[in-house]
C-alpha cells in the first residue's frame, strides 16, 4: 500500500480555502514567500528577530549564530531563559484561568487543569526535585504513562535546569537500563503502572528490574506516581518515594533557574544505524523557538483553538507537541493516556466531539489502522469542531490522506503533512496551512528559514524529478546540539565529509516535483520505520544474536499495509535449521525474547530460518535481496557476487 509509485503518479491538488486563508497567520502564498525572502535575505536577522518576539528572555542574547566551531552550533549563546518560565509564568497574568491541559483516562475519565494549577503542580515538583538534591545538568530519565504528571515531571525538570530523558513506556527494561547508563541519571521518575486500552502496563516493576540488572549505580532515588489500580509491588525503602509523598506540603513557587540558550533542555534517544541508540541532545532557547514558531506556522495556532496531539511523550512529537509547543504559546490541550482502538475504533472521533477539539495530529499508522477497523466510523460522531488536522512519522498514502481530508475533515480542513525527525526537534517541511496548496502525500515546502535541499553523493542538487538525499544546508534553531557523550558520532552521523561537513544529513531520501514539493521516499540508512517509529535494524539483530539459539541474524523491512513497514528476521541458528512445530516454538520464543530486550514494538512479524545468509565474497550480507525475499519479489539483481547463491532459494522457500 504505501508504494512509492502510487505517491509518483498523484496529480490532485488542494489549495487552501477563502475561509482558512483570510484566518490563517500566514496568509497567502505570497506571504509565505515574503518570509522565505527575508530569512534568505538576513538569516540571523530572521532568526533574531523570531526569538527576541517570542520568547521570554531572563538576560537577553547579542548575538544570534555562532559557526566557529561547526557543526556544534550556538544560537543566542550569552542569552538566558527557562523553558518551564516561558511554558508557565508567562502566560499567568491573562492566563491563569485558561485550561492548560483537558486530561481523558483510559476509561473516559476527565481531569482538567488551568494554566494556574498546572504552575502550581509544576513548582511542587521542582521543589521536590530540589530537596531530593537534583540540581541544574542533572538527568533525571522519565518512564511514565501518558498523563499530566509526565508533562509536570518534564517541565520540572525544566524549572531547574536538570536535563530530562523520557524512555517510551513500551520499552524493556533492558532499553531502559541502557539509557539510564548511557546518561549517568540520578533520578528515575515513573508511575506504578500505566493503563492502555483496559490493560495494565507494569510500569515501576520495569524500573526495579532495569535497575537490578547493574550498572545504574547513579540512579539515587525513584519518584513513583500512583495511577493507582492495583496492588503496589515491592518497595525499596530509602531509593523509592511515592509522588505525592514528595510534592506533599512543597511550596506553590519555585523560582526558574535561569539557564544558558545552550544549556541542555532534554535528551531522547532515537534509532541509528549502528547498534546503541543515539542520545539526541537539544537545547533551551533554540529549540523552544522551533516549537512556538511550528505551533503558531504550521498549526495555525488561535487561542481559542483545543489543541490534540495524540503522540506519546515518550517519542519527539510528544515533547514538542504536547509537553512544550502547546503550553509555550498558551493553548488549551487535550492529552490522552489510551489508545485509538479501545473501547472501539470510534475513540479518536468521540473525543474530538466531546472536547471540540480544532487542531489534530496523528500518525499515518494510526489513521490506517482506523480506516481498517472502522472507515464509517467518524460519519457517526459530529466533528465540525475541527479546522486543521496534521500527520507526523512516516509517509501518508494518497488513499489514506483523502479518507482523512474527506471523512475526518468534512473537506473542509487542510491537513498538515509534516516532516521533521527526532533531530530537528521541530517541523521543517510542511505546508503553511493558509498558504501552500497540499497534494496527497507530500510534505510539500519547507518552513521559511529552513533550507532544505535535495542532492546527489556529492552534494549537487539533483534536478526536480530525480531521487537524491535530503539535507539541510544551513544551521537551524531547533536542530539537535550533540549525540550526548559521543561529539564524534555526531559528526560522523550528520555531518558527512563529502559534503564538506557542512549540510546536515537527514538519512531520508527524496525528490522534488516540477513545483518543487518535496516527496520523501524513505530511509537510506539501515532504520526501520514501524508505525512511525523509528528502530535500527541493527538493534533487532543485536537482540537476536544475544540469545543463545542464535547463530547470526539479519533484519529488513517489508511494506505493511498498517505500520508502514513490518519486521523480517532472517535468523541462522547454532544448531541444525528447525522445520514444523520445532520452528514455529523457536519463532514465539525469539519473539518474546527480542521483546523483552527492546521493547514489543520492535518484535519481528516475520522470522525465517536458513543455513546460513547471503553474503558478499567479503562478507556483507546482502540486504537488498533479503529485501527483495521478504516482499515475495523475484531476484532480478545481479548476484554473482553472492558467495553462497544457494542459499537465496532456501530462504525463499522458508516461509
Ligand atoms: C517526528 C518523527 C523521523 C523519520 C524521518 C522520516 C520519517 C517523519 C514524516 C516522515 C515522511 C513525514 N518521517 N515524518 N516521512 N513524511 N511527514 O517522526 O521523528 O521518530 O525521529 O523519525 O520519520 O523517515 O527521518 P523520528
Amino acid at each position: 500500500m504505501s508504494s512509492i509509485d502510487s505517491v509518483l503518479t498523484e496529480t490532485r491538488v488542494f489549495p487552501p480555502s477563502d475561509a482558512f486563508r483570510l484566518q490563517a497567520n500566514v496568509s497567502g502564498l505570497e506571504a509565505y514567500h515574503t518570509l522565505c525572502e527575508q530569512a534568505n535575505n538576513d538569516y540571523e536577522g530572521f532568526w533574531g528577530q523570531l526569538a527576541r518576539e517570542q520568547l521570554s528572555w531572563h538576560k537577553p542574547f547579542t548575538q544570534v549564530l555562532d559557526e566557529r566551531n561547526p557543526p556544534f552550533y550556538r544560537w543566542f549563546g550569552d542569552g538566558e531563559l527557562n523553558v518551564s518560565y516561558n511554558c508557565l509564568d508567562r502566560h499567568l497574568p491573562l492566563l491563569a484561568n485558561k485550561l492548560a491541559i483537558i486530561f481523558e483516562s483510559d476509561n473516559g475519565t476527565v481531569t482538567r487543569v488551568t494554566y494556574a494549577e498546572l504552575y502550581r503542580r509544576v513548582c511542587q515538583f521542582a521543589n521536590g526535585l530540589k530537596s531530593l538534591g537534583i540540581t541544574k545538568g542533572d538527568r533525571v530519565v522519565i518512564y511514565m504513562p501518558m498523563s499530566i504528571e509526565a508533562v509536570v515531571a518534564m517541565q520540572g525538570c525544566a524549572r531547574i535546569g536538570a536535563i530530562h530523558s523520557v524512555v517510551f513506556g513500551g520499552f524493556s527494561s533492558k532499553s531502559l537500563q541502557e539509557r539510564i547508563i548511557d546518561a549517568k541519571a540520578r533520578l528515575v521518575v515513573t508511575a506504578n503502572e500505566g493503563v492502555r486500552g483496559g490493560k495494565l502496563v507494569p510500569l515501576k516493576a520495569t524500573v526495579d528490574e532495569a535497575l537490578a540488572a547493574g550498572g545504574c549505580d547513579s540512579v539515587e532515588r525513584v519518584v513513583v506516581y500512583k495511577r493507582a489500580v492495583h496492588e503496589d509491588g515491592p518497595w525499596q525503602i530509602g531509593r523509592d518515594i511515592w509522588w505525592h509523598d514528595l510534592v506533599k506540603g512543597k511550596p506553590e513557587h519555585c523560582e526558574p533557574t535561569w539557564v544558558n540558550a545552550e544549556d541542555p533542555l532534554f535528551i531522547l534517544y532515537t534509532s541509528g544505524s549502528t547498534g546503541k541508540p543515539k542520545g539526541v541532545q537539544h537545547s533551551s532557547a533554540g529549540y523552544l523557538l522551533g516549537a512556538i514558531n511550528t505551533m503558531r506556522w504550521t498549526f495555525d495556532y488561535k487561542p481559542a483553538d483545543i489543541f490534540w496531539c495524540t503522540a506519546d511523550v515518550g517519542w519527539i512529537t510528544g515533547h514538542s507537541y504536547v509537553a512544550y509547543g502547546p503550553l509555550a504559546v498558551g493553548a488549551t490541550q487535550l492529552i490522552f493516556e489510551g489508545v485509538p482502538t479501545y473501547p472501539d475504533a470510534g475513540r479518536f472521533w468521540q473525543m474530538i466531539e466531546q472536547h471540540k477539539v480544532t487542531t489534530f495530529y496523528t500518525a499515518p499508522t494510526a489513521i490506517r489502522s482506523l480506516i481498517k477497523l472502522g472507515g464509517d466510523l467518524p460519519a457517526q460522531y459530529d466533528l465540525s469542531s475541527l479546522r486543521l488536522l496534521g500527520t507526523v512519522g512516516e509517509p501518508i498514502n494518497p488513499e489514506a490522506w483523502v479518507w482523512y481530508h474527506e471523512k475526518v475533515g468534512g473537506g473542509r480542513c487542510p491537513i498538515v503533512d509534516t516532516w521533521w525527525q527526532t533531530e530537528t526537534g521541530s517541523h521543517m517541511i510542511t505546508p503553511l496551512p493558509g498558504a501552500v496548496a497540499t497534494k496527497p502525500g507530500s510534505c510539500t515546502l519547507p518552513l521559511p528559514g529552513i533550507q532544505a535541499d535535495i542532492v546527489d553523493e556529492a552534494g549537487f542538487p539533483v534536478e526536480n524529478g530525480k531521487g537524491g538525499f535530503l539535507v539541510i544546508k544551513r544551521p537551524f534553531p531547533s536542530q539537535v546540539r550533540t549525540l550526548w557523550n559521543d561529539p564524534e558520532r555526531f559528526k560522523k552521523a550528520y555531518f558527512p565529509e563529502e559534503y564538506n561537513g557542512k549540510y546536515y544529513l537527514a538519512g531520508d531520501s527524496a525528490h522534488r516535483d516540477e513545483q518543487g514539493y518535496f516527496w520523501i521516499m524513505g530511509r537510506i540508512d539501515d532504520v526501520l520505520n514501524v508505525s512511525g517509529h523509528r528502530l535500527g535494524t541493527m538493534e533487532i539483530e543485536s537482540a537476536l544474536v544475544a540469545n543463545p539459539l542464535v547463530a547470526e541474524a539479519a533484519v529488513v523491512g517489508k511494506p505493511h499495509e498498517i505500520k508502514g513497514e513490518s519486521i523480517v528476521a532472517f535468523v541462522v541458528l547454532k544448531g541444525p535449521r528447525p522445520s514444523g512445530d520445532e520452528a514455529r516454538q523457536i519463532i514465539a520464543n525469539l519473539r518474546e525474547w527480542v521483546g523483552s530486550e527492546i521493547g514489543a514494538l520492535a518484535k519481528p512479524d516475520e522470522i525465517r530460518f536458513g543455513d546460513n545468509l547471503p553474503k558478499t565474497r567479503s562478507g556483507k550480507i546482502m540486504r537488498r535481496l533479503l529485501r527483495a525475499i521478504a516482499k515475495g519479489e523475484e531476484i532480478t539483481q545481479d548476484v554473482s557476487t553472492l558467495e553462497n547463491p544457494a542459499i537465496l532459494q532456501q530462504l525463499q522457500e522458508s516461509v
